[in-house]
């Protein structure tokens, strides 16, 4: 089987009972959040082995995050709850087509007791693919280079890596933001990235400025993710693309963490661009389908039961 190591910050979400302002809303559910987390546990329901690399608050909550994250079989033998940090927190505000906002509570976020020298080389023993993303490097400049020394060793292993830029302007501005994929790209083999994110890195996201932006960076596969207008990728100078599938979504968080693990799953297992396009989307769709960040994402027999339309028992 193939194993995939993430490393990134997870939050307490609090998901709203009703749509609209989040002033309104007098109930949460309490679930559990983090683009990273998300990545691993959509690996593991699709049947990857999924190593998630983090620091939690040494608090109920981060128990919460830590037994969820186990329970999804997730390998947390590089987790550690750290006394004295409270978990962060995220509130969320839905609205009716299933889009929203994010409110973060998330100050001294327990990763910040992170070093680069927590990152061995041991640690990526039997990894087959890195999966790193813009929001752990927005919680702290030092982060930075905790990522590239995951990113060294990983070229040092021969590990292709993929990465998302999750672009969060709440946690840090576009400048910034920008100077760290500058430093990053480099080692990056797959691309997976919003179409405005690109927009907002590239300054503009035409075809001539995306295949100029693989070719500069070196990047194999440049992965666009359009939302309900679909996704292409960018890969041997050639556009592969696949329209979305329509669902009616509730809540939208989440989807891109769960097309990144679809397309992930594909590319390990050999599928052609258009599969690995089309298994991606359905995995993000069927996230938008169901609330809360993560537990929409699908079993492998779900989404393949989905993508080919096949009718399923429910009763
Ligand atoms: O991609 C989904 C994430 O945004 C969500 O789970 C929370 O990690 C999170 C963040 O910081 O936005």
């Amino acid at each position: 089987n193939y194993s995939v190591l993430t490393l990134g910050d997870a939050l307490i979400t609090f998901n709203p009972s009703a749509t609209g302002p989040l002033r309104y809303v007098p109930t949460f559910s309490r679930k559990v959040g983090g683009a990273e987390l998300n990545f691993a546990i959509g690996c593991a329901r699709l049947g990857l082995n999924a190593k998630w690399v983090s620091r939690l608050g040494g608090d109920e909550f981060g128990r919460v995050i830590y037994n969820f994250a186990r329970g999804e079989g997730i390998d947390v033998s590089e987790v550690k709850l750290v006394e004295g940090y409270p978990s962060s927190l995220n509130f969320k505000e839905i609205r009716e087509d299933g889009s929203g906002k994010t409110f973060y509570y998330r100050y001294q976020s327990p990763i910040l007791t992170m070093e680069p020298s927590d990152i061995t080389l041991e640690m990526l023993e039997g990894v087959d693919l890195v999966h790193l993303t813009g929001v752990f490097l927005a919680i702290d400049p030092k982060n930075l280079a905790i990522t590239k020394q995951v990113l060294k060793l990983a070229k040092e292993k021969n590990i292709p890596v993929s990465f998302d830029p999750n672009i969060r302007l709440k946690l840090w501005s576009i400048e910034e933001a920008i100077t760290a994929y500058m430093e990053i790209f480099p080692y990056v083999d797959i691309l997976l990235t919003g179409l405005d994110e690109i927009d907002m890195i590239m300054g503009e996201s035409s075809v001539n400025s995306l295949e100029a932006c693989a070719e500069r960076f070196d990047i194999s596969q440049l992965v666009i993710k359009d939302g309900g207008n679909g996704a292409r990728v960018y890969t041997n100078d050639t556009w592969y693309s696949k329209e979305a599938f329509a669902v009616n979504p509730i809540d939208t968080v989440g989807a891109g963490d769960g097309f990144d693990a679809g397309y992930i799953y594909a590319y390990l297992h050999g599928y052609e661009p258009l599969e690995r396009l089309e298994f991606a989307n359905g995995v993000g769709a069927l996230v938008t389908t169901v609330s809360g960040d993560n537990e929409g994402l699908p079993e492998l027999q779900e989404v393949l039961a989905f993508i080919r339309n096949e009718k399923v028992i429910e009763r």
